[in-house]
């Protein structure tokens, strides 16, 4: 039986609606993901469909919708806000210039294939309730030094929605996070407040964002940060707000991210995220 983690964990995802596992990954699995990530970074052309990725952007509006579509099922990667000029032109280095790489690492790439279908993880997932698990999505944020952008405050349920609600998040620190680097910010005991938005297909064909409820975002002393070590893992309920400050410092601060739904719920038709019948999403075994 793979190791799970302790009962102070698990009574703190029950509570709070997260938990932390240090020293989840070990530093020779969290070095193989980050030079993955600069590989890819490094062998990526930029084409006419080059996008860029801004969560402050409610609309994702200059975010591609055909790379943003594309890459529900394959490996893309979106560039900063502020790597680019107006024209569009680069104004730092490629490698400097990725804001993440997404949606389908977890199927498409054989590194991030195998850390994401460890024993533990679904060993977890299935202790925190998800009984049908299908890895639906999966990011390489690289919290660039100086550009890293911002990561408003939201609700992985709102991207990933499901009815009822299911999809938790698993990240995964690749380097040291800090308050000055941009670690993540989290509302603890926030997943129990109700569903603000959704990001979909709405009436009228085109992608954007729906107010659902007008819960304001937490803010001051309902919020902590998670300043945590390379390797750590982080757990979050689907409903649970959580954001991350841009990046000013000399550090980068990249994170792996996955997250997983319940094949038991019913996957909403309008989510910006859909696969072909013949390329389903699986779940954490290699069975086809
Ligand atoms: O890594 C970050 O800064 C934000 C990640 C996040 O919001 C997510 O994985 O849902």
């Amino acid at each position: 039986m793979p190791a799970l983690p302790d009962a102070e964990a698990l009574a703190s995802w029950r509570r709070d609606g997260y938990l932390v596992w240090p020293r989840f990954a070990a530093p020779g699995a969290v070095a193989a993901l980050r030079q993955r990530a600069l590989a890819i970074v490094d062998a990526y052309v930029p084409d006419e469909k080059a996008a860029v990725f801004s969560s402050r952007d409610r609309d994702r509006a200059r975010l591609g919708e055909a790379a943003l579509i594309e890459s529900a099922s394959q490996v893309r990667c979106f560039f900063e806000e502020e790597a680019l000029d107006p024209d569009g032109r680069l104004v730092v280095d490629k490698a400097r210039a990725i804001n993440k790489i997404g949606h389908a690492l977890h199927d498409r790439d054989p590194v991030f294939d195998r850390f994401s279908r460890d024993a533990r993880l679904a060993a977890l997932a299935a202790e925190l309730g998800v009984v049908e698990p299908l890895l639906m999505q999966s990011m390489l944020i690289f919290k660039q030094p100086r550009i890293g952008g911002e990561v408003v405050w939201h609700q992985d349920a709102s991207f990933l929605a499901t009815k009822p609600q299911t999809v938790v998040g698993f990240w995964f620190a690749l380097e040291d996070a800090t308050r000055d680097n941009g670690c993540l910010w989290v509302a603890p005991g926030g997943h129990r407040g109700p569903l603000r938005e959704r990001y979909g297909r709405g009436a009228d064909g085109a992608l954007a964002m729906e107010q659902l409820d007008d819960t304001p975002w937490p803010s001051g002393k309902a919020t902590v940060p998670l300043e945590v070590e390379a390797g750590t893992m982080v757990v979050f309920d689907g409903l649970l707000p959580h954001a991350s400050a841009p990046n000013r410092s000399e550090r980068s601060r990249m994170a792996y991210t996955l997250h997983v739904v319940d094949g038991r719920a019913a996957w909403w038709p309008g989510n910006w995220l859909q696969r072909d019948q013949d390329d389903p999403p699986r779940g954490f075994g290699y069975e086809r």
